[in-house]
């Protein structure tokens, strides 16, 4: 299978696993993909972690050679395909890690930019190349990189089609974080760091900030509001709080 879908501990590791291609995302592959996640959202684990096989890629886009000689309303279709499997990442109810071990590229890129959390091994190039190819980004890279690292680096980005390295990727807030080590075990160690919490208060959370990006700021406020007096009456704030003053860790129960 080109897309592996496994359980590492608590966690949910999908692999995409087409390494002779540098992982390229052929429709059949996005296709398992979205099942894939489908099956994540419906499990017990507390974060899926995304990875590329092989030591040179995370993935280095869809399949150029796939894409050539596609009709105008397949490519259309096939576009939104791809937005829409991306998308799925932004309502999973488990946060996702894309741990960049390599080349991301294009929709490798926009596939990283749909995870919740983005970590890269030193040797990452990333990059949206699309118009060296006479394309531009087509599978949510144009909306999403510039909601993550601004307008103008993400024009700069998009028109040069120029590769940022793991240095610059944290410099720009591309990434969050630079990682050692081998790719999977550095994305269960951030997983690690936040699945002890409310699933249910960490979507809150997560909703709430990526909603900054494209909601006017009383609009916005409004959204958080909402959201923080949701979090407040679940039974998983009760006890956060009781655990507090009794000076004890709080057990959560995603209640
Ligand atoms: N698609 C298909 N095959 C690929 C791709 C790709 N994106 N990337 C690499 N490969 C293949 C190569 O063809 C090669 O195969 P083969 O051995 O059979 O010739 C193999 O992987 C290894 O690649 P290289 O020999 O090129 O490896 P290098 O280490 O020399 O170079 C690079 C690595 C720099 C990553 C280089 O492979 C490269 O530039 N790849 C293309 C990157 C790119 O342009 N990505 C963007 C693709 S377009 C896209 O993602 C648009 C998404 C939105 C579509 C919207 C539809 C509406």
């Amino acid at each position: 299978m080109a897309i592996e879908l496994t359980r590492v501990e608590d966690f949910a590791l999908i692999t995409i696993n087409r390494p002779d291609a540098l992982n390229a995302l052929s429709l059949a592959l996005i296709r398992d993909l979205g099942a894939c996640i489908d099956e994540v959202a419906k499990s017990d684990t507390r974060a899926l972690i995304i990875t590329g096989a092989g030591p040179k890629a995370f993935c280095a886009g869809a399949d150029i050679k796939e894409l050539q000689g596609r009709s105008l309303m397949a490519q259309k279709q096939g576009g939104e395909f791809g937005q829409a499997t991306f998308a799925k990442l932004d309502t999973l109810p488990m946060p996702s890690i894309a741990v960049i071990n390599g080349y991301a590229f294009g929709g490798g890129m926009e596939l990283a930019l749909a995870c919740t959390f983005r970590l890269a091994t030193k040797n990452a190039k990333m990059g949206t190349p699309e118009i060296k190819l006479g394309l531009i980004p087509g599978y949510g890279g144009t909306q999403r990189l510039p909601r993550v690292v601004g307008e103008a680096r993400a024009l700069d980005m998009v028109m040069t089609g120029r590769t940022v390295d793991a240095e610059e990727a944290v410099r720009i807030g591309l990434v969050s974080r630079i990682v050692e080590g081998e790719a999977v075990a550095a994305g269960i160690a951030y997983a690690r760091e936040f699945s002890g919490y409310s699933l249910l208060v960490l979507q809150f959370a997560r909703d709430a900030v990526t909603r900054a990006g494209e909601t006017p700021l009383h609009a916005g406020l409004k959204i958080e509001a909402d959201l923080a007096t949701l979090a407040f009456q679940t039974q998983d704030a009760v006890e956060g709080m009781a655990a507090f003053a009794e000076k004890r860790k709080a057990v959560f129960k995603d209640k």
